[in-house]
């Protein structure tokens, strides 16, 4: 791809990722559209679910500048009428000369955009562009596997320990990684722990210091109901959903404000599929995270759901056979990095699951 045309799509994606936690279920998009001077008239993204999309933001910016200009755009412009729309039409009305397109749009309702243009004398380039696809991954996954996109994040020591020993310091990861997690808890739909997490460690699995685009459901997995009574999870705080398996006797939890989900079992553990598709359908969820602990993820991996590992990896050893560890879990999962960062003194790495 020629360098230009990389670097305009760098930042259309740049621009796209702005809308992430605001848009979703719709996908994150971006758009640049640039003169025949290769000079940036206008920018634009799609800034939050039920408004304007990305090529319309952009249109807007530059008015008549965008007469015979190049859009470089994420996805496949819609041509459909949703919430808003069409934009296929709305860069035909505007005299756009061509458009780049990074990722064609699986969505069979507002597909067609690049047809459409192309048939009203529009040239269209379609580029398949890796890191297009890579930021539209969750919205791609949920629209191919009607599955939300499931990132399964854990904090461990520099040997791989998820725990401590009795009387140390619990903490694991930094506080600028623990303020890491609760910018993204902020921006996906669900937080999902297994019931020994919230036994060991009581957590509000809420959104703390940190911007809260959208307010994830809590969902605790756990398979007998033994969630004790006073754990945080019952505080009505926010929206809380139990996932647990036949026969459990919930009449002593009438009286606590959340919900429940039955999941059949699969292989002597709870099927975790349907309680996606029902976060899919209720909720209308697009990402989760999976913060542990360990049979969770181990239930994850089983069953083949992890899209994404988030690992935080601390300074510290422990070197203790008796506490959890996730090096023997981790190898075994298929996954590629996608993103090395330090954090304060921890090491932060993104892997995607193959
Ligand atoms: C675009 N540009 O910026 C986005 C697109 O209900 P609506 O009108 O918001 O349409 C949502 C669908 O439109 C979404 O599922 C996806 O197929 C497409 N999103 N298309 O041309 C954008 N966000
Ligand atoms: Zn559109």
């Amino acid at each position: 791809m020629p360098k230009i045309i990389s670097d305009f799509m760098l930042h259309a994606r740049e621009l796209a990722v702005r809308g992430h936690g605001f848009v979703e279920p719709n996908p994150m998009v971006g758009c640049v559209l640039v003169n025949d001077q290769n000079k940036i008239v206008g920018t634009g993204y799609h800034e939050k679910c039920g408004e304007a999309h990305a090529e319309i933001n952009a249109l807007n910016a530059a008015g008549p500048l965008a007469k015979g200009a190049t859009a470089y755009v994420t996805l496949e412009p819609c041509n459909h009428q949703g919430k808003t729309g069409p934009c296929a039409q709305a860069l035909i009305d505007a005299g756009i000369s061509k458009v780049v397109i990074g990722c064609a749009d699986p969505n069979l309702e507002a597909s067609g955009g690049g047809t459409y243009l192309a048939t009203n004398g529009v040239e269209v380039v379609y580029i398949d562009d890796e890191l297009c696809k890579t930021i539209l991954a969750p919205f791609l996954h949920r629209i191919r596997t009607g599955f939300p996109w499931v990132i399964c994040k854990w904090a461990q020591t520099a040997d791989g320990y998820i725990e401590t020993p009795e009387g140390e310091d619990p903490w694991i990861s930094c506080e600028g990684s623990q303020q890491l997690v609760h910018e993204e808890r902020g921006r996906v739909d669900a937080i999902i722990v297994g019931i020994g997490t919230v036994v060991a460690d009581n957590p509000s699995l809420t959104v703390r210091n940190a911007e809260a685009h959208r307010t994830p459901l809590r969902v605790i997995v756990d398979p007998t109901l033994r969630l004790p009574h006073n754990s945080t999870v019952l505080d009505g705080e926010v929206p809380t959903l139990i996932a647990h398996g036949k026969n459990v006797d919930k009449t002593a939890f009438t009286n606590y404000p959340v919900s429940f989900l039955e999941l059949p079992e699969v292989d002597g553990s709870l099927d975790l599929r349907p309680l996606l598709t029902h976060l899919v359908n209720k909720y209308d969820a697009t990402n989760v995270i999976v913060e542990g602990g360990k049979t969770l993820f181990e239930h994850i991996f089983n069953q083949q759901l992890a899209n994404e590992l988030w690992i935080f990896t601390s300074q510290r050893t422990i070197g203790n056979e008796n506490l959890k560890n996730m090096t023997q879990l981790f190898n075994a999962w298929d996954c590629i990095l996608e993103n090395k960062q330090p954090c304060g003194n921890d090491l932060v790495c993104r892997y995607h699951v193959k």
